[in-house]
């Protein structure tokens, strides 16, 4: 079986290619950053897996990689759409628009362009399974979540009415709603700020790749006849606000 994992050089993707390269699946190890691709390779046993340096908002390659996998890799059972990212928490009228523009173009066309180029395959097999990384954020709104909300809930949406074109395959979909995870998740959305991305997860216990790609796993090996539509995962510790008020002063 080989399973397709975008963003697999960090967090969720990254261990999400552990579990399934433990258990025996074949691994396309897909991202940006070749070394850490290279690195993880090495790490899972170079022979089961196949590292490829691809950015997925370029749906040229995405076609043409997908196009041209070697033949032991070519009969894809399960993709992963997980490469995706937040970038920053500014509201919507201070945020730089290439913040937002990023964010689309990963989460929703990169998601689209790997899927439309895999879901054939499946098709004619008539099996597979495609896993979109969604997040609390499609569905409960906070400040500055603004589009990386409006992305998520793309990804949901997309994934319900990927169930409704699949019926009468046995190609599954199961969109994963995770709340707070340590990952690279916050470094990235606070550019690189270390100490702001650490803050993040102060003094509670987040979620972590691991808890997402067992979920993940569990909801693949499920009897044949199942399909996990949605999956919403949060730490114990993490919440929702009250509906915000302002407080400053009566409307006159
Ligand atoms: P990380 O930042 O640790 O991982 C993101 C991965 O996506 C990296 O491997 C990165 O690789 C890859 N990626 C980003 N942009 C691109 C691109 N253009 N092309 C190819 N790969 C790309 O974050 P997480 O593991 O936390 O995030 C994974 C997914 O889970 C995302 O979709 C995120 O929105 C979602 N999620 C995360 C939550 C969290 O709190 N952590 C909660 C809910 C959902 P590289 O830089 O090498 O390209
Ligand atoms: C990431 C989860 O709660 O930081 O998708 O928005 S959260």
């Amino acid at each position: 079986m080989v399973v397709l994992i975008t963003g697999a050089s960090s967090g969720i993707g990254k261990a999400c290619a552990k579990i399934f390269s433990k258990k025996g699946y074949k691994t396309i190890l897909i991202g940006r950053r070749k070394n850490l691709l290279l690195k993880l390779s090495k790490e899972l046993g170079e022979k089961n897996n196949l590292p490829i340096k691809l950015d997925v908002r370029n749906k040229k390659q995405v076609f043409k990689i997908i196009s041209k996998l070697p033949n032991s890799f070519k009969k894809i059972s399960i993709l992963i759409n997980n490469a995706g990212l937040a970038w920053g928490l500014e509201p919507s009228h201070k945020v730089d628009i290439k913040k937002w523009e990023t964010m689309i173009d990963t989460n929703c066309k990169g998601l689209i362009y790997v899927t439309r180029a895999v879901l054939p395959g499946l098709i004619k097999r008539n099996k597979g399974h495609i896993i979109n990384l969604g997040s609390v954020a499609g569905t409960y709104p906070y400040a500055g979540g603004n589009v990386y909300g409006g992305t998520k809930a793309f990804v949901k949406q997309f994934s319900l009415g990927l169930k409704s074109d699949l019926l009468g395959t046995k190609v599954k979909i199961t969109n994963i709603e995770p709340g707070m995870a340590d990952t690279e998740f916050s470094l990235v959305r606070f550019s690189g700020n270390k100490k702001k991305a650490k803050n993040v997860y102060k003094n509670m216990s987040p979620l972590t790749g691991k808890d997402i790609a067992e979920t993940i796993f569990w909801s693949i090996n499920r009897p044949v006849h199942v399909n996990i539509n949605r999956i919403e995962l949060m730490p114990l510790q993490q919440g929702f606000n009250f509906f915000a008020i302002d407080r400053s002063g009566k409307i006159k």
